[in-house]
């Protein structure tokens, strides 16, 4: 097991700070060009289209954190209203929701529905931004970790990456197939860099600078089995923050609950990887996807590589957003 020290030499060697300038809050993205944009689109070959978010439900994965509750969806408006309100309404307060209500339903045809979702930005498909995780009281580039307020992140909240789509060469790695698992991995060996690359080399796809590295655990597959969002599953090891920069990769996300190995790989610690991408390098973490489509037809075609899209909404001062990433062959 490493120790604190070897996680904090690992920090000075990722770290990206003033890298891109002293008010850089685009972090790895910046490895994404216009060229590479233009490359991208040039991989939609077929017009397939996959869409990598999950379900955003009560029926979510939440379950391994009692401070992250699943989406809840609450209808405002419903079919109901129109009938009942265009009753009760008009009896009901002045300048009531049911008196309104009731004034759009009378006397004419239109009715509508609304609703509303209430949900930890962290519950489901999600990028957590630079701002979600620090240590030593700084945020990426430097930023003071007080800059993130009661009111929001004033530096690196999720909005500020919206000049970069999300979009570039997405590439999945299906580590399931290349450790030949039947359809998700045991918990067990944490994934390391050299297997990254040994399962790029197999599957004929060259890592390149500006990619957005999609890595498959399978761990979607088993807790749609299971049911349960507590189960502990395998991920990136913590050393895989250096294989990230070596190959200059732009963001990364997987389909279990947070990219890395849940047993943190050093001692004192607990989700080492995300401090070293979140805060020291300023790479974006993305997590609960679904690969299931998407495999399955890079397994049956040979192509892994492909256009992605992933767009957080622009939540002034979120720490995260919950997004439905799409990828084009
Ligand atoms: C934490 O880092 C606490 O959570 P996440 O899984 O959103 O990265």
């Amino acid at each position: 097991m490493a120790t604190l020290t070897d996680f904090y030499k690992l920090g000075d060697t990722v770290r990206n700070w003033g890298r891109w300038g002293a008010d850089d809050e685009l972090g790895t993205l910046n490895f994404i060009t216009p060229q590479k944009i233009a490359a991208a689109a040039g991989l939609v070959r077929h017009g397939k289209v996959f869409p990598l978010g999950i379900d955003f439900g009560s029926n979510g994965p939440q379950g391994a954190f009692k401070f992250r509750a699943n989406p809840t969806h609450v209808m405002t408006v419903d079919g109901g209203d129109a009938q009942t309100l265009t009753e009760y309404g008009p009896k009901w307060l002045q300048n009531s929701v049911a008196g309104e209500l009731a004034g759009f339903f009378a006397d004419n045809p239109f009715r509508f529905n609304d609703d509303m979702l209430i949900m930890p930005l962290q519950a489901a498909t999600q990028w957590d931004a630079f701002s979600h995780v620090y240590y030593d009281e700084k945020l990426y580039n430097g930023f003071p970790a007080d800059s993130v307020t009661s009111m929001g992140a004033f530096h690196c909240g999720i909005e500020k990456v919206d000049s970069k789509g999300i979009t570039s060469r997405g590439v999945l790695l299906d580590l399931v197939k290349y450790r030949g698992a039947d359809t998700f991995l045991e918990v067990g060996e944490p994934i390391t860099g050299d297997e990254l690359d040994e399962c790029a080399k197999r599957q004929g796809v060259t890592i390149e600078s500006g990619d957005i590295v999609l890595v498959r655990t399978g761990w979607w597959n088993r807790f749609l089995e299971a049911g349960d969002g507590s189960e502990p599953y395998s991920g990136l090891d913590w050393t895989c923050a250096k294989w990230l920069h070596d190959h200059e990769i732009a963001a990364v996300a997987a389909d279990n609950l947070m990219v890395e190995n849940p047993i943190s790989g050093v001692e004192g610690t607990f989700l080492p990887m995300h401090m070293l991408c979140l805060r020291d390098m300023g790479l974006m973490l993305g997590e609960y996807w679904d690969f299931t489509a998407l495999a399955a037809d890079c397994a049956a075609d040979g192509v892994y590589e492909f256009q992605l899209i992933a767009p957080p909404l622009r939540v002034v001062g979120a720490v995260g957003s919950p997004i439905n990433p799409i990828a084009i062959k």
